[in-house]
């Protein structure tokens, strides 16, 4: 009879473990926005001060860092690991795609970063990776984006490597599957609204002629310019974009103004005036032009969407708890012995 009861009893503990291991993994994984209240109680005014000083120094301070959270995020998770240096070159910064990663990205990180240190009570507590996602969200509302509350708690990485660069960032050229296939990829399953918010980062900064030169110049075999293009667009792109361009000439990824973070981006889609094939294929494929439609007649429709996808955004494969560690100089991993 005893025998009995304690058998029972362990089946239903067998039974509870997988509940209460998933219950772990599931709150470890846990980002909040209060992470630091305790430890840090000035870091967003801290952060907002020295992203606030960086912009004023130089607008490009806001795209670099909202597109360096991007590839932060895209490539092993939102780690900071975009930021560390390699010395022998090998990092994930030094993949040719970063060519779009304005050195202002990183020193934005690295002022606020120093800004939070400079506090005795925040010294060495604070991840990179996290002084990232304030930044990025500072940057989007000073330049007139939404302001909303960041999830914190992450911690840095030590590994970068410029191989796992390659799979893991959409490129100009994707249509609507590669997108959503390579959104889906990063477990959070990234929705197909929450692509085409995020896309809408495109409304600010700018892009290198080549990203976009074979939509002007070589479509296919047959057809010169993309025919999804606005052919006045096409012109004038080609015109600031000369074949055999200097390959650091750079043009506005909004032809409206690449300085304020609005709806422009949807209303330029829909007249044919998508920078790359991956913003325009949101409008020519009818899954997203609803989708495009709304975003570019309601300004706050997009900001709410814009919202929810940068926070999902900023959960991918982040390291929390004891994962990873606080690197206290945000380009290179912390020395065991020092
Ligand atoms: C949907 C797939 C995406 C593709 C294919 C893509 C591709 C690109 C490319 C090729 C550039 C120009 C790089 C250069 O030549 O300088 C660029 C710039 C930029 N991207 Fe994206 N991107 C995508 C999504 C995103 C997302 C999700 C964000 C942010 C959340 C983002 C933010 C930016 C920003 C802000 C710039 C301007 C950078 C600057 O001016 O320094 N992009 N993107
Ligand atoms: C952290 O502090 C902010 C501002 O004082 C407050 O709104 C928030 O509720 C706090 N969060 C936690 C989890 O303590
Ligand atoms: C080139 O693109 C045009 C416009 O999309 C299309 O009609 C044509 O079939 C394409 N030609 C080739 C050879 O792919
Ligand atoms: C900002 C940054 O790290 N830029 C590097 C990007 O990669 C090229 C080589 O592909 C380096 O020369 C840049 O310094």
């Amino acid at each position: 009879m005893a025998a009995m009861r304690l058998l029972h009893v362990i089946i239903i503990l067998l039974l509870l473990l997988p509940a209460a291991l998933l219950l772990v993994v599931v709150t470890e994984a846990q980002l909040s926005q209060g992470f630091y209240n305790a430890t840090c109680p000035n870091l967003e005014s801290l952060v907002r001060s020295a992203v606030h000083a960086k912009f004023q120094q130089t607008f490009v301070t806001a795209p670099a860092t909202l597109r360096l959270f991007f590839h932060d995020c895209f490539v092993r998770g939102c780690d900071a690991s975009v930021i560390l240096a390699s010395p022998t070159n090998d990092a994930e910064k030094d993949h040719p795609d970063n060519l779009s990663l304005a050195g202002d990205g990183f020193d934005t990180v690295i002022k606020a970063k120093a800004a939070v240190d400079a506090d005795p009570s925040c010294r060495n507590k604070v991840s990179c990776a996290d002084i990232l996602a304030l930044a990025t969200r500072d940057v989007v509302s000073l330049s007139g984006g939404p302001s909303y509350e960041v999830e914190l708690g992450r911690r840095d990485g030590r590994i970068s490597t410029k191989a796992s660069v390659q799979r893991q960032l959409p490129q100009p050229g994707f249509n609507l599957d590669q997108l959503i296939q390579i959104f889906a990829f990063h477990s959070l399953s990234l929705s197909l609204t929450d692509i085409l918010a995020l896309s809408g980062s495109h409304t600010l900064g700018f892009s290198h002629c080549k990203q976009f030169a074979k939509r002007i110049y070589r479509f296919n075999k047959t057809t010169t310019i993309d025919p999804t293009l606005n052919p006045s667009y096409a012109l004038q792109l080609r015109k600031m974009c000369p074949l055999n361009v200097d390959p650091t000439v750079v043009v506005s990824m909004d032809p409206t103004g690449p300085q304020t973070f609005d709806n422009a981006y949807f209303k330029n889609l829909q007249q044919g005036k998508g920078l790359f094939s991956s913003d325009q294929v949101l409008f020519s494929d009818p899954r997203s032009r609803p989708t495009v439609d709304l975003f570019a007649a309601t300004q706050s429709a997009f900001n709410d969407a814009f919202v929810a996808a940068i926070t999902k955004m900023g959960r991918v494969g982040v390291l929390t708890g004891t994962q990873g560690e606080i690197r206290q100089d945000c380009t290179r991993v912390n020395q065991l012995f020092n």
